[in-house]
């Protein structure tokens, strides 16, 4: 068999998936369901291992979710081009793979991570995967010239009209047509239609090359339509539809950060983050964008009485308005995973009272649209902190990426255990009856923010000149406040750094440095001691389980 032969099997086999792919997709972005990128990709999220994930958010930040997108397609891409390939001579290996890869689809909407829904659209564009898929490999079998599949048969059918005059014909009349295969073709003959017993024996005498190029468009064409269409789809409403939304002014105002909370330093952290700009750590592939018309949160679980909340319901509900800076825990020390935004939303305490909790519960699951759970404890949800169930942030409403059309925002805890985007189930439970999606996977069920400070300028191995200087950034400790923060010069004494004003104890808290720079190289080392008096440990530990600590340096060349 020729290298070109096999060069047309790996594109047909390609194509064949391409096709089912495209068209699994379109499924997915037509009816809904699961699409099978996004499914299998999200399986190998949850799937993965913890070091593995914490290595994508340490390395890839942001970037890891098209990363992971694009390994899934170019692995999807090798593994159909080798089942083509292998088409060339082995077909039902080509065959066996192509529904294999079907098959992948199907299981990773099955098991996947979602809320209780309708079990046979979530795995239909997996289904179509499969269906077509296998089709096409058929098809391409098919002009590759293997007869199980209906190739050659054209040929030989006309072989066998054209020799019924000269029986003797029939006994090998591909033998001539075979350029580089030299064993004979054994042929069965089943109800006078001519078979071929597949086998290393079996070449694709009768390859079709006209065929071959009409498969191969077509395919192409399902593939790539599929595909483009699925993309340039609307999913969800759009981002017009966000902007539209007027969020009433809320009867409780945050008080105007004061002015002097904001050091005049070049390169610290802004004291407000800018929504673009907000840090986003999420398992999502592709960010919902849920159409607050259809939104529903579900109050229930240990409760007197079952809530169902629209979104128009929250709107006309007490709102209030608040700053509170959002930590996540997979943040090294002296890492980005922090911001701070003003947030308008409705206290969950005052929904948990109207339901009434029971006697008993200690937390609250809570689950996104997605599926995802995420452990609270009750707690934090009562005890006069301002938890919210946000709808605005930073003078707009939320952003998708930051939980569209309402999140949870708790001050003093770590995101992963309190701060739920696209929320909408809320159960009051206890902790010994459920286990949230990330304490499954090794973290903590519970997890206050740990006291942190971060130096922000100068900027690791930054050149200064030699004089006076100066440091900057930011500290943090939510619910405790920034009482205190000190840098350190080299092994020098602790100097006290001067803090800016403080907006609220639920807010990171800037902070400046004045200090003579001596040329050489110097290291600056900052730590914080919040509210309650309370030290930040030097003590290192990673961001597993519950948050990293330790204390954050940086390396100035003053010349
Ligand atoms: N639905 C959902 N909500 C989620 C997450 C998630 O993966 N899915 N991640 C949590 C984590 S770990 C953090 S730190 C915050 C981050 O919120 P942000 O992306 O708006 O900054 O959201 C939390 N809420
Ligand atoms: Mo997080």
């Amino acid at each position: 068999m020729s290298s070109v032969h096999r060069g047309y099997a790996a594109l047909g086999g390609f194509l064949a998936a391409g096709a089912g792919l495209g068209l699994g997709e379109l499924t997915a972005a037509l009816a809904g369901g699961t699409s099978p990128v996004v499914g299998v990709g999200t399986q190998l999220i949850d799937l993965a291992p913890g070091p593995a994930k914490d290595w994508a958010v340490k390395n890839l930040g942001t970037a890891d979710k098209p990363i992971l997108v694009a390994g899934v397609l170019v692995a999807v891409a090798v593994f159909a081009v080798v089942a083509g390939f292998l088409g060339a001579r082995r077909p039902r290996v080509a065959l066996g793979m192509t529904v294999l890869l079907g098959l992948l689809a199907i299981l990773a909407a099955a098991t996947g991570r979602s809320l209780a829904g309708n079990f046979a659209l979530r795995i239909l564009p997996g289904v179509v995967t499969l269906l077509i898929a296998t089709f096409g490999m058929v098809l391409v079998l098919r002009a590759l010239g293997h007869r199980r599949f209906g190739g050659g048969v054209r040929r030989k059918v006309a072989a066998a009209e054209a020799t019924t005059e000269q029986p003797e014909a029939t006994e090998q009349p591909e033998a001539a047509e075979k350029p580089d295969v030299g064993e004979p073709v054994f042929e069965i003959v089943v109800a006078g239609k001519p078979r071929a017993v597949l086998g290393a024996a079996e070449a694709p005498e009768g390859f079709d090359r006209r065929r071959f190029l009409g498969t191969a468009l077509a395919l192409g064409a399902a593939g790539a339509v599929g595909l483009a269409a699925a993309r340039t789809l609307p999913s969800g409403v759009d981002e017009a539809t966000r902007r539209a939304i007027r969020i009433p002014v809320p009867v409780d105002r945050a008080k105007a950060v004061p002015t002097g909370a904001s050091v005049d330093v070049a390169g610290v952290s802004s004291f407000v983050t800018p929504n673009k700009s907000f840090y986003r750590v999420d398992t999502l592939l592709t960010v919902p964008k849920v159409d607050p018309r259809n939104w529903e949160l579900r109050i229930h679980g240990m409760v007197d009485r079952e809530l169902r909340l629209s979104f128009a319901d929250l709107l006309d509900r007490r709102l209030i308005e608040r700053d509170i800076t959002l930590t996540c825990v997979s943040n090294e020390v002296g890492g980005p995973y922090v911001g701070n935004a003003r947030w308008i939303g409705v206290p969950i305490a005052e929904i948990l009272r109207e339901a009434g909790v029971q006697a008993g519960a200690d937390a609250v699951k809570s689950t996104s649209v997605d599926g995802l759970t995420i452990g609270t404890p009750l707690q934090a949800l009562t005890d006069g902190r301002d938890a919210l169930f946000a709808v605005g942030m930073n003078g707009e409403p939320l952003p998708f990426d930051h939980g569209f059309p309402v999140r949870m925002v708790v001050p003093g805890l770590f995101g992963f255990v309190s701060a739920t985007k696209w929320i909408v189930d809320f159960e009051v439970t206890r902790f010994a009856d459920f286990t949230a999606y990330w304490t499954e996977r090794g973290w903590s069920a519970e997890a206050p923010i740990k006291t942190s400070s971060r130096i922000d300028v100068p900027k690791g191995f930054a050149r200064i000149k030699a004089g006076p200087a100066v440091a900057a950034g930011v500290a943090w400790a939510q619910r405790r406040g920034v009482a205190k923060v000190e840098v350190r010069v080299d092994d020098g004494p602790w100097q006290e750094a001067t803090l800016a004003a403080e907006d609220t104890i639920d807010t990171w808290r800037q902070w400046t440095f004045r200090w003579n720079a001596t040329s050489g190289n110097h290291r600056l080392t900052v730590r914080a001691t919040d509210g309650a008096g309370e030290v930040q440990t030097d003590e290192s530990a990673p961001p597993r389980p519950n948050g990293s600590s330790g204390l954050h340096n940086t390396v100035v060349i003053v010349e």
